[in-house]
Protein backbone atom coordinates (compact mmCIF):
# COMPACT_ATOMS: atom_id res chain seq x y z
CA UNK A 1 0.00 0.00 0.00
CA UNK A 2 1.78 3.37 -0.82
CA UNK A 3 1.63 6.19 1.92
CA UNK A 4 -1.26 8.57 0.64
CA UNK A 5 -3.34 5.36 0.47
CA UNK A 6 -2.39 4.21 3.92
CA UNK A 7 -3.17 7.45 5.51
CA UNK A 8 -6.79 7.56 3.40
CA UNK A 9 -7.23 4.28 5.30
CA UNK A 10 -6.34 5.33 8.83
CA UNK A 11 -8.03 8.51 8.14
CA UNK A 12 -11.71 6.85 7.38
CA UNK A 13 -11.38 4.81 9.86
CA UNK A 14 -10.50 7.10 12.03
CA UNK A 15 -14.01 9.01 11.11
CA UNK A 16 -15.84 5.56 11.41
CA UNK A 17 -14.79 5.73 15.08
CA UNK A 18 -16.08 9.55 15.17
CA UNK A 19 -19.73 9.05 13.66
CA UNK A 20 -19.79 5.84 16.15
CA UNK A 21 -20.52 7.62 19.12
CA UNK A 22 -23.65 8.89 17.04
CA UNK A 23 -24.67 5.52 16.09
CA UNK A 24 -23.60 5.91 12.76
CA UNK A 25 -21.87 3.74 10.16
CA UNK A 26 -20.32 3.99 6.50
CA UNK A 27 -22.79 1.01 4.25
CA UNK A 28 -19.70 1.62 1.62
CA UNK A 29 -18.32 -0.78 3.91
CA UNK A 30 -20.35 -3.80 4.27
CA UNK A 31 -22.82 -2.66 1.14
CA UNK A 32 -21.35 -5.59 -1.11
CA UNK A 33 -21.84 -8.68 1.91
CA UNK A 34 -25.04 -6.71 2.50
CA UNK A 35 -26.84 -7.28 -0.86
CA UNK A 36 -25.49 -10.46 -2.53
CA UNK A 37 -25.77 -11.38 -6.12
CA UNK A 38 -26.99 -14.78 -4.76
CA UNK A 39 -28.27 -15.81 -1.15
CA UNK A 40 -25.64 -16.11 0.87
CA UNK A 41 -26.83 -17.95 4.35
CA UNK A 42 -24.85 -19.35 7.16
CA UNK A 43 -27.00 -22.30 7.28
CA UNK A 44 -25.27 -25.65 6.47
CA UNK A 45 -26.40 -28.76 4.98
CA UNK A 46 -26.84 -31.83 7.92
CA UNK A 47 -28.19 -35.08 9.03
CA UNK A 48 -29.66 -35.76 12.36
CA UNK A 49 -29.57 -39.50 12.75
CA UNK A 50 -32.41 -41.41 14.80
CA UNK A 51 -30.28 -43.44 16.46
CA UNK A 52 -28.36 -40.65 18.10
CA UNK A 53 -31.33 -38.33 18.44
CA UNK A 54 -33.13 -41.22 20.05
CA UNK A 55 -30.43 -42.20 22.35
CA UNK A 56 -30.02 -38.74 24.00
CA UNK A 57 -33.63 -37.91 24.21
CA UNK A 58 -34.26 -41.52 26.05
CA UNK A 59 -31.35 -39.98 28.02
CA UNK A 60 -33.53 -36.26 28.75
CA UNK A 61 -35.83 -38.33 29.94
CA UNK A 62 -34.02 -39.09 33.06
CA UNK A 63 -32.64 -35.78 34.35
CA UNK A 64 -36.17 -33.88 33.59
CA UNK A 65 -39.95 -34.32 33.49
CA UNK A 66 -42.27 -32.94 30.48
CA UNK A 67 -43.74 -31.08 33.21
CA UNK A 68 -40.64 -29.50 34.63
CA UNK A 69 -39.43 -28.61 31.77
CA UNK A 70 -42.80 -27.70 30.08
CA UNK A 71 -41.75 -29.19 26.73
CA UNK A 72 -38.90 -31.89 26.87
CA UNK A 73 -37.52 -31.00 23.19
CA UNK A 74 -33.78 -31.21 22.09
CA UNK A 75 -33.17 -28.36 19.65
CA UNK A 76 -31.85 -29.32 16.30
CA UNK A 77 -29.50 -26.18 15.78
CA UNK A 78 -27.79 -25.68 12.25
CA UNK A 79 -24.32 -26.15 12.78
CA UNK A 80 -23.66 -22.81 11.31
CA UNK A 81 -26.34 -21.17 13.28
CA UNK A 82 -25.33 -22.52 16.96
CA UNK A 83 -26.47 -20.90 19.34
CA UNK A 84 -29.52 -19.24 17.37
CA UNK A 85 -32.17 -22.13 18.51
CA UNK A 86 -32.49 -22.56 14.67
CA UNK A 87 -32.48 -25.30 12.23
CA UNK A 88 -32.18 -22.63 9.35
CA UNK A 89 -32.16 -18.73 9.37
CA UNK A 90 -35.95 -18.44 9.60
CA UNK A 91 -37.09 -21.35 11.05
CA UNK A 92 -36.99 -23.66 14.50
CA UNK A 93 -36.98 -27.60 14.64
CA UNK A 94 -37.28 -29.56 17.75
CA UNK A 95 -37.55 -33.24 18.82
CA UNK A 96 -40.09 -33.59 21.72
CA UNK A 97 -40.61 -36.71 24.44
CA UNK A 98 -43.43 -37.74 26.30
CA UNK A 99 -43.27 -40.45 28.50
CA UNK A 100 -46.06 -42.62 29.47
CA UNK A 101 -48.25 -41.00 32.05
CA UNK A 102 -46.91 -37.90 31.12
CA UNK A 103 -48.32 -34.15 30.48
CA UNK A 104 -46.92 -31.01 28.95
CA UNK A 105 -49.11 -28.08 30.44
CA UNK A 106 -51.59 -25.83 28.23
CA UNK A 107 -49.86 -22.56 27.04
CA UNK A 108 -50.22 -20.49 23.76
CA UNK A 109 -48.26 -18.34 21.85
CA UNK A 110 -48.01 -15.79 18.26
CA UNK A 111 -45.93 -18.44 17.33
CA UNK A 112 -47.90 -20.88 14.98
CA UNK A 113 -46.43 -24.80 15.13
CA UNK A 114 -46.55 -28.02 13.19
CA UNK A 115 -45.70 -31.17 15.03
CA UNK A 116 -44.74 -33.80 12.56
CA UNK A 117 -45.09 -37.83 14.66
CA UNK A 118 -42.03 -39.93 14.43
CA UNK A 119 -42.23 -42.32 16.91
CA UNK A 120 -44.43 -44.10 18.99
CA UNK A 121 -48.27 -43.74 19.37
CA UNK A 122 -51.14 -43.34 22.37
CA UNK A 123 -50.31 -39.31 22.79
CA UNK A 124 -52.70 -36.80 22.32
CA UNK A 125 -52.42 -33.26 21.70
CA UNK A 126 -54.81 -31.09 22.64
CA UNK A 127 -55.91 -27.64 20.60
CA UNK A 128 -58.32 -24.85 21.54
CA UNK A 129 -60.65 -27.51 23.55
CA UNK A 130 -59.68 -30.43 20.67
CA UNK A 131 -58.21 -33.44 21.57
CA UNK A 132 -56.71 -35.60 18.78
CA UNK A 133 -54.37 -38.77 18.98
CA UNK A 134 -51.69 -38.97 16.80
CA UNK A 135 -50.03 -41.51 15.02
CA UNK A 136 -46.31 -41.66 12.77
CA UNK A 137 -46.23 -39.72 9.41
CA UNK A 138 -49.28 -37.52 11.10
CA UNK A 139 -49.20 -33.74 10.70
CA UNK A 140 -50.73 -31.38 13.28
CA UNK A 141 -51.14 -27.97 13.67
CA UNK A 142 -51.31 -25.67 16.60
CA UNK A 143 -52.02 -22.29 14.96
CA UNK A 144 -50.58 -19.08 16.02
CA UNK A 145 -52.25 -17.55 19.54
CA UNK A 146 -54.41 -21.43 20.51
CA UNK A 147 -54.45 -22.77 23.48
CA UNK A 148 -52.43 -26.11 23.47
CA UNK A 149 -51.32 -29.26 25.71
CA UNK A 150 -50.00 -32.91 25.22
CA UNK A 151 -50.60 -35.99 27.40
CA UNK A 152 -49.19 -39.19 26.95
CA UNK A 153 -51.69 -41.79 28.26
CA UNK A 154 -50.65 -44.96 26.51
CA UNK A 155 -47.62 -47.25 27.72
CA UNK A 156 -44.86 -46.13 25.27
CA UNK A 157 -42.61 -43.31 24.82
CA UNK A 158 -43.56 -40.69 22.16
CA UNK A 159 -41.61 -38.28 19.76
CA UNK A 160 -42.23 -35.81 16.90
CA UNK A 161 -40.83 -32.89 15.69
CA UNK A 162 -41.55 -29.28 16.63
CA UNK A 163 -41.28 -27.20 13.79
CA UNK A 164 -42.09 -23.52 14.58
CA UNK A 165 -41.69 -19.88 13.02
CA UNK A 166 -39.89 -18.84 15.66
CA UNK A 167 -37.11 -16.48 14.11
CA UNK A 168 -39.65 -14.86 11.79
CA UNK A 169 -41.61 -14.01 14.83
CA UNK A 170 -38.59 -13.17 16.67
CA UNK A 171 -37.75 -10.99 13.67
CA UNK A 172 -40.94 -9.01 13.57
CA UNK A 173 -40.83 -8.57 17.68
CA UNK A 174 -44.25 -9.68 18.00
CA UNK A 175 -43.56 -12.46 20.20
CA UNK A 176 -46.41 -13.20 22.73
CA UNK A 177 -47.13 -16.16 25.22
CA UNK A 178 -49.30 -16.77 27.70
CA UNK A 179 -49.60 -19.79 30.57
CA UNK A 180 -53.24 -21.61 30.78
CA UNK A 181 -55.08 -21.46 33.59
CA UNK A 182 -55.38 -25.21 33.87
CA UNK A 183 -52.44 -27.37 32.58
CA UNK A 184 -54.98 -29.79 31.00
CA UNK A 185 -57.73 -28.03 28.81
CA UNK A 186 -61.17 -29.52 29.34
CA UNK A 187 -61.86 -31.02 25.80
CA UNK A 188 -65.21 -29.98 25.32
CA UNK A 189 -65.14 -31.78 21.55
CA UNK A 190 -65.62 -35.27 20.35
CA UNK A 191 -62.21 -37.04 19.36
CA UNK A 192 -61.59 -36.42 15.88
CA UNK A 193 -64.61 -34.14 14.71
CA UNK A 194 -62.04 -32.03 13.49
CA UNK A 195 -61.35 -34.59 10.58
CA UNK A 196 -65.05 -35.25 9.52
CA UNK A 197 -65.63 -31.74 9.82
CA UNK A 198 -62.99 -30.13 7.74
CA UNK A 199 -61.35 -32.82 6.28
CA UNK A 200 -63.96 -34.13 3.63
CA UNK A 201 -63.77 -31.92 0.93
CA UNK A 202 -66.93 -29.90 3.14
CA UNK A 203 -66.85 -27.63 5.74
CA UNK A 204 -69.75 -26.31 8.65
CA UNK A 205 -71.85 -24.73 7.03
CA UNK A 206 -72.06 -21.71 8.60
CA UNK A 207 -68.19 -21.59 9.39
CA UNK A 208 -66.45 -17.98 9.16
CA UNK A 209 -62.88 -18.16 8.66
CA UNK A 210 -60.73 -16.34 12.11
CA UNK A 211 -57.89 -17.32 11.23
CA UNK A 212 -55.24 -17.66 7.59
CA UNK A 213 -54.21 -20.90 9.07
CA UNK A 214 -56.20 -23.78 8.34
CA UNK A 215 -58.91 -25.10 10.60
CA UNK A 216 -58.50 -28.61 9.89
CA UNK A 217 -55.63 -29.37 12.45
CA UNK A 218 -54.71 -33.42 12.09
CA UNK A 219 -53.28 -34.70 8.42
CA UNK A 220 -53.18 -38.24 9.33
CA UNK A 221 -50.61 -40.09 7.64
CA UNK A 222 -53.22 -43.19 6.09
CA UNK A 223 -54.57 -40.88 4.31
CA UNK A 224 -51.78 -38.72 2.99
CA UNK A 225 -49.65 -42.32 2.19
CA UNK A 226 -52.93 -43.09 -0.21
CA UNK A 227 -52.75 -39.73 -2.12
CA UNK A 228 -49.50 -40.13 -3.09
CA UNK A 229 -49.86 -44.21 -4.01
CA UNK A 230 -52.71 -43.14 -5.83
CA UNK A 231 -50.66 -40.50 -7.55
CA UNK A 232 -47.97 -43.15 -7.88
CA UNK A 233 -50.38 -45.07 -10.30
CA UNK A 234 -51.69 -42.52 -12.17
CA UNK A 235 -49.74 -39.47 -12.75
CA UNK A 236 -46.74 -38.15 -13.96
CA UNK A 237 -43.48 -38.36 -11.97
CA UNK A 238 -41.59 -35.00 -11.27
CA UNK A 239 -37.39 -35.70 -12.39
CA UNK A 240 -36.52 -33.53 -9.16
CA UNK A 241 -38.66 -34.87 -6.37
CA UNK A 242 -40.89 -37.36 -7.43
CA UNK A 243 -44.63 -37.56 -6.35
CA UNK A 244 -45.19 -34.27 -3.88
CA UNK A 245 -48.57 -32.73 -2.86
CA UNK A 246 -48.70 -29.63 -0.59
CA UNK A 247 -50.76 -29.45 2.90
CA UNK A 248 -53.60 -27.16 2.24
CA UNK A 249 -55.99 -25.02 4.19
CA UNK A 250 -59.17 -26.90 3.11
CA UNK A 251 -61.56 -23.89 3.24
CA UNK A 252 -59.30 -21.63 0.75
CA UNK A 253 -56.67 -23.88 -1.11
CA UNK A 254 -54.20 -21.47 0.56
CA UNK A 255 -51.31 -22.86 3.02
CA UNK A 256 -52.13 -25.40 6.10
CA UNK A 257 -49.76 -22.66 7.73
CA UNK A 258 -49.18 -18.54 6.91
CA UNK A 259 -45.80 -18.93 7.47
CA UNK A 260 -44.69 -22.60 7.31
CA UNK A 261 -44.97 -24.31 3.82
CA UNK A 262 -45.49 -27.63 4.47
CA UNK A 263 -45.47 -30.70 1.58
CA UNK A 264 -45.42 -34.99 1.77
CA UNK A 265 -43.14 -36.46 -1.50
CA UNK A 266 -42.33 -40.09 -2.36
CA UNK A 267 -39.86 -41.03 -4.23
CA UNK A 268 -40.05 -44.70 -5.83
CA UNK A 269 -37.04 -47.04 -5.08
CA UNK A 270 -33.97 -46.66 -6.99
CA UNK A 271 -35.22 -42.90 -8.06
CA UNK A 272 -32.23 -41.03 -9.55
CA UNK A 273 -33.38 -36.86 -9.02
CA UNK A 274 -32.36 -34.48 -10.41
CA UNK A 275 -30.81 -31.15 -9.21
CA UNK A 276 -32.98 -28.67 -7.66
CA UNK A 277 -32.29 -25.65 -6.25
CA UNK A 278 -35.19 -23.20 -4.35
CA UNK A 279 -34.59 -20.08 -1.92
CA UNK A 280 -36.42 -21.39 0.79
CA UNK A 281 -34.13 -23.74 2.91
CA UNK A 282 -36.00 -26.73 3.66
CA UNK A 283 -35.59 -29.26 6.41
CA UNK A 284 -36.96 -32.73 5.25
CA UNK A 285 -38.22 -35.10 7.67
CA UNK A 286 -38.03 -39.16 6.66
CA UNK A 287 -40.75 -41.46 6.83
CA UNK A 288 -40.12 -44.04 5.10
CA UNK A 289 -37.14 -45.76 3.17
CA UNK A 290 -33.01 -45.01 2.26
CA UNK A 291 -31.40 -43.13 0.32
CA UNK A 292 -29.26 -40.07 0.12
CA UNK A 293 -29.39 -36.62 -0.41
CA UNK A 294 -26.11 -34.60 -2.37
CA UNK A 295 -26.46 -30.89 -1.12
CA UNK A 296 -23.37 -29.18 -2.25
CA UNK A 297 -20.76 -31.39 -1.47
CA UNK A 298 -22.08 -32.79 1.28
CA UNK A 299 -23.81 -36.42 1.10
CA UNK A 300 -26.53 -36.73 3.60
CA UNK A 301 -27.53 -40.48 3.97
CA UNK A 302 -30.81 -40.81 5.26
CA UNK A 303 -33.58 -43.69 6.79
CA UNK A 304 -36.82 -43.45 8.47
CA UNK A 305 -36.98 -40.49 11.05
CA UNK A 306 -33.55 -39.06 10.26
CA UNK A 307 -34.22 -35.16 9.57
CA UNK A 308 -32.09 -33.58 7.02
CA UNK A 309 -31.91 -29.88 6.17
CA UNK A 310 -30.82 -28.01 2.97
CA UNK A 311 -30.04 -24.45 2.40
CA UNK A 312 -31.38 -21.91 0.18
CA UNK A 313 -29.98 -22.27 -3.00
CA UNK A 314 -27.64 -24.78 -2.61
CA UNK A 315 -28.38 -27.29 -5.40
CA UNK A 316 -29.62 -30.84 -4.07
CA UNK A 317 -30.44 -34.71 -5.28
CA UNK A 318 -32.22 -37.34 -3.87
CA UNK A 319 -31.37 -40.70 -4.96
CA UNK A 320 -33.14 -43.17 -3.59
CA UNK A 321 -32.01 -47.12 -2.52
CA UNK A 322 -33.46 -49.76 -4.50
CA UNK A 323 -35.08 -51.99 -1.66
CA UNK A 324 -38.28 -49.55 -1.20
CA UNK A 325 -40.06 -46.62 -1.96
CA UNK A 326 -38.88 -43.05 -0.14
CA UNK A 327 -41.44 -40.85 1.49
CA UNK A 328 -40.38 -37.72 2.88
CA UNK A 329 -42.00 -34.87 4.63
CA UNK A 330 -40.11 -31.43 4.37
CA UNK A 331 -40.90 -27.89 5.57
CA UNK A 332 -40.12 -24.01 4.83
CA UNK A 333 -40.41 -20.47 4.80
CA UNK A 334 -41.63 -20.80 1.39
CA UNK A 335 -45.50 -19.04 1.57
CA UNK A 336 -43.77 -15.99 3.27
CA UNK A 337 -41.04 -15.52 0.50
CA UNK A 338 -43.87 -16.14 -2.24
CA UNK A 339 -46.13 -13.20 -0.15
CA UNK A 340 -43.51 -11.06 -0.72
CA UNK A 341 -42.38 -11.88 -3.94
CA UNK A 342 -39.33 -13.53 -2.83
CA UNK A 343 -39.16 -16.68 -3.91
CA UNK A 344 -36.99 -18.23 -6.33
CA UNK A 345 -36.74 -22.09 -8.01
CA UNK A 346 -34.40 -23.47 -10.60
CA UNK A 347 -33.86 -26.85 -12.23
CA UNK A 348 -30.64 -28.31 -13.37
C1 LIG B 1 -43.90 -25.10 21.97
O1 LIG B 1 -44.97 -24.46 22.42
C2 LIG B 1 -43.92 -26.49 21.84
O2 LIG B 1 -46.19 -26.66 22.45
C3 LIG B 1 -42.80 -27.14 21.36
O3 LIG B 1 -45.10 -28.47 22.21
C4 LIG B 1 -41.65 -26.46 21.03
C5 LIG B 1 -40.46 -24.37 20.81
C6 LIG B 1 -40.41 -23.02 20.93
C7 LIG B 1 -41.51 -22.30 21.38
C8 LIG B 1 -42.67 -22.97 21.74
C9 LIG B 1 -45.15 -27.24 22.19
C10 LIG B 1 -41.61 -25.07 21.16
C11 LIG B 1 -42.72 -24.37 21.63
Amino acid sequence: MDTAVAANTAVRKQFYEKISSDQMTPLWEVLHSLVTPVPKTPCLPHVWKWDTSYKWLLEAGTLISAQEAERRVLVLENPGLRGQTRITHSLYAGLQLILPGEIAPAHRHSQSALRFILHGSGAYTAVNGEKVFMNVGDFVITPSWTFHDHGNPGDQPMVWLDGLDVPIVELLDAQFMEKGEEESQETHIEVNANLAEFGNSMKPVEYRPRSKTSPLFWYPYSRTREALETMKQHSDMHDCWGFKLQYTNPVNGDWAIPTIGTFMQLMPKSFKGKPYRSTDSTVYVVVEGNGMCVVGDSVLEFGPKDVLVCPSWMPHKFEISDRSDAVVFSYSDRPVQQAFDLWREQFG
